[in-house]
C-alpha cells in the first residue's frame, strides 16, 4: 500500500545516478534533496576538466527516456557502429556491434551528460545542494553531517532515508559499514589505465573514423579510443601493473612514446601531447566491488558504483547504474514500507549486478586478445548464422547486454548455453558447410527457450 502523502528522500551524490534518480522520484511527486560534494558543474568556469566520454547503450538510454532526458543527451552523442580493430601490422577492420544502425552504442560526454541531468532534476522539482560532502551519519538520531570544503563549515540535516549515489568511494557505504556487516570486498584487476587525447585535424575534423569504438588489441594489454562531439577522441591505454610492458616499465612520457612507437604505431602520430598527457593524467585503478547487502533497514540504501563498481570493459557501469535508478524509484513508489522497498530493490538488482560484473571482466580478454584464431573465428561465424536463423532464441551475448534490457543474469546464463553450443557444434569442423543444419536447428530449439516477449530487438 502507498499513501498519497508528500514523501521525502535524501540522496547523497549528484553524479550520473543521483541526478537521474532525483528526476524520476521528483516526477513521481516525491520531495527530493540531493547533496553533492563538488561544486555546481553548470556554473561558468567550473568545467576545466578533461574530455571524458562514456558509451551509452540501450539500458541507459531507456532510463533517460523515462526521465525525459534522452533528446538533450542524444543531441550531443556520437554514434559508434562497431569496433574498429587496429591490428599490429597496421590493418584495420570494422566489426559491427549489431545488425544495422538500430543496434549501435553512443559516445557521450560525461560533463555534458551530468549537466543535462542536473537541469532536468531541478526542473522536475528536486532541490540540489552543491559543496556538501557527506561526512558522518547518526543513524539513531537520523541526522547527517555535510561538509563544505571551501570554508570547512559543517551542516547538519535530518533525514528519513538516505540513498547513496556517491560513487565507488561512497562515504555513505563507509558510515553504513560501522552499523552493519555489508560483506564488502574489492578485487583489484592488477591492470590500470591512462587517458590520452587525439585532437582534431588541422582543418577541424576527426582524425580517424568517428563512428566507431577503436581498439588496438595487443594480447596482454590494449588501447581504446572513443569519439567526442568536439572532434577529439579520448584514448585509454590499459596496461598490467607489473611485467613488461606495464605501468612499472612504462613510467615516463618518453617510455610511453617508445611503447606507442613499437606497439601502437598508427596511433602515435595522432597524439601530439602524448608525453604531457601521460605524465599529467592520473593512473586509474581498476577493480570490482562486491557487497552482500546494499541497505540498512529503512534508513539507507546504496546504488550504482557505491553498491557495485565494476571494471569498464563492457561499458556498462553507467548503464547499470541508470537501470538501478529506475528499479529503485519503482520499488520506492510502490510502497510506504521503505525497508521492504530497499530489500526488494536489492533482491532484484544484486544478482544482476554480479552478472554484469562477471561479464565486464570477461570482456577484457575478448577485447585485448582477439587473435585471428581459427576456432574463435569459426565460432563467431556460426554465431552470426544462428542469430540470423533464430532471432528469437539465439542473440549474441554482447547484443543481449547492449541492445536489449533482459536481466543481466539471464544474459549471462543464456550466453553460457550459447557458448557451449558453439563449441560443440564446431568441434571437428573446419568450416560451416559441413554442418547438418536440421540437426543444428533442433539443438538450438531444445537448449534455448524463446526469449521473453518484449526483449527482442524493436525491428
Ligand atoms: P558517479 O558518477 O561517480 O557519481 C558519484 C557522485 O557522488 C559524484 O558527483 C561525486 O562527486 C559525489 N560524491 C562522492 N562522495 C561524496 C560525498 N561524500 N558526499 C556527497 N557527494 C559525494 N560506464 C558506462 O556505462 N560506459 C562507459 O563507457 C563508461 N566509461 C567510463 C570511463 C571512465 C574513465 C570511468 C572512470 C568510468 C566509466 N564508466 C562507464 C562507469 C561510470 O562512470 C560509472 O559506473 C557511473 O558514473 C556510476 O554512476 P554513480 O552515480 O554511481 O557514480
Ligand atoms: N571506462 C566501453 C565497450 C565494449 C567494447 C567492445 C569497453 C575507460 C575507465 Cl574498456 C571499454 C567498452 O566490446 O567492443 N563499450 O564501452 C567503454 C570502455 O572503457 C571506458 C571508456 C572506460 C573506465 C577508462
Amino acid at each position: 500500500m502507498k499513501s498519497n502523502q508528500n514523501r521525502h528522500i535524501t540522496l547523497i551524490g549528484a553524479g550520473l545516478a543521483g541526478a537521474l534518480l532525483a528526476t524520476l522520484l521528483a516526477r513521481y511527486g516525491w520531495r527530493v534533496d540531493v547533496y553533492e560534494k563538488r561544486g555546481d558543474p553548470r556554473l561558468k568556469g567550473y568545467e576545466g576538466g578533461r574530455s571524458i566520454n562514456l558509451a551509452l547503450a540501450e539500458r541507459g538510454l531507456h532510463a533517460l527516456r523515462l526521465a525525459g532526458a534522452d533528446d538533450a543527451v542524444m543531441a550531443q552523442a556520437v554514434m559508434m557502429r562497431g569496433r574498429m580493430v587496429h591490428f599490429a601490422d597496421g590493418r584495420t577492420a570494422l566489426q559491427r556491434y549489431g545488425r544495422d544502425d538500430s543496434e549501435v552504442i553512443w559516445s557521450v560526454h560525461r560533463g555534458q551528460l551530468n549537466v543535462v541531468l542536473l537541469d532536468i532534476a531541478e526542473r522536475a522539482g528536486a532541490r540540489l545542494h552543491f559543496n556538501r560532502a557527506l561526512a558522518s551519519v547518526d543513524f539513531d538520531a537520523r541526522t547527517a553531517c555535510l561538509a563544505d570544503d571551501r570554508d570547512g563549515s559543517s551542516h547538519v540535516i535530518d533525514f528519513e532515508s538516505l540513498v547513496g549515489a556517491d560513487g565507488a568511494g561512497s562515504s555513505l557505504r563507509g558510515a553504513m559499514k560501522a552499523r552493519c556487516e555489508l560483506g564488502e570486498r574489492t578485487e583489484f584487476l592488477g591492470h590500470s589505465y591512462k587517458e590520452l587525447e587525439i585532437p582534431p585535424t588541422a582543418d577541424g575534423g576527426f582524425s580517424i573514423e568517428p563512428n566507431a569504438l577503436h581498439i588496438w588489441p595487443r594480447g596482454r594489454y590494449m588501447c581504446i579510443a572513443l569519439p567526442n562531439d568536439g572532434r577529439t577522441f579520448t584514448v585509454t591505454l590499459f596496461l598490467p601493473n607489473e611485467g613488461d610492458p606495464s605501468f612499472q616499465t612504462v613510467r615516463t612520457g618518453a617510455d610511453a612514446r617508445a611503447l606507442f612507437a613499437s606497439d601502437f604505431s598508427d596511433a602515435l602520430p595522432l597524439i601530439p601531447q602524448l608525453e604531457r598527457d601521460f605524465e599529467r593524467n592520473p593512473t586509474g585503478l581498476l577493480g570490482t566491488l562486491y557487497l552482500d547487502r546494499w541497505h540498512l533497514d529503512q534508513r539507507a540504501v546504496l546504488l550504482g558504483d557505491a553498491a557495485h563498481a565494476m571494471v569498464p570493459f563492457h561499458g556498462q557501469g553507467m548503464n547499470c547504474a541508470f537501470e538501478d535508478c529506475v528499479a529503485l524509484a519503482e520499488h520506492l513508489d510502490a510502497t510506504d514500507d521503505r525497508a521492504s522497498a530497499f530489500s526488494g530493490f536489492q533482491a532484484e538488482r544484486l544478482p544482476n549486478a554480479r552478472a554484469i560484473q562477471a561479464m565486464a571482466l570477461e570482456n577484457y580478454l575478448e577485447m585485448r586478445d582477439r587473435v585471428d584464431d581459427d576456432d574463435y573465428l569459426l565460432q563467431r561465424a556460426l554465431e552470426r548464422q544462428l542469430a540470423e536463423r533464430h532471432p528469437e532464441r539465439f542473440v549474441p551475448r554482447y547484443a543481449m547486454v547492449t541492445f536489449q534490457r533482459l536481466p543481466y543474469a539471464l544474459a549471462l546464463q543464456r550466453g553460457n548455453v550459447q557458448r557451449e553450443l558453439l563449441v560443440e557444434l564446431t568441434r571437428g569442423h573446419d568450416n560451416l558447410e559441413t554442418l547438418d543444419w536440421d540437426a543444428v536447428d533442433a539443438i538450438v530449439a531444445k537448449r534455448l527457450p524463446r526469449l521473453p516477449a518484449g526483449t527482442a530487438s524493436p525491428l
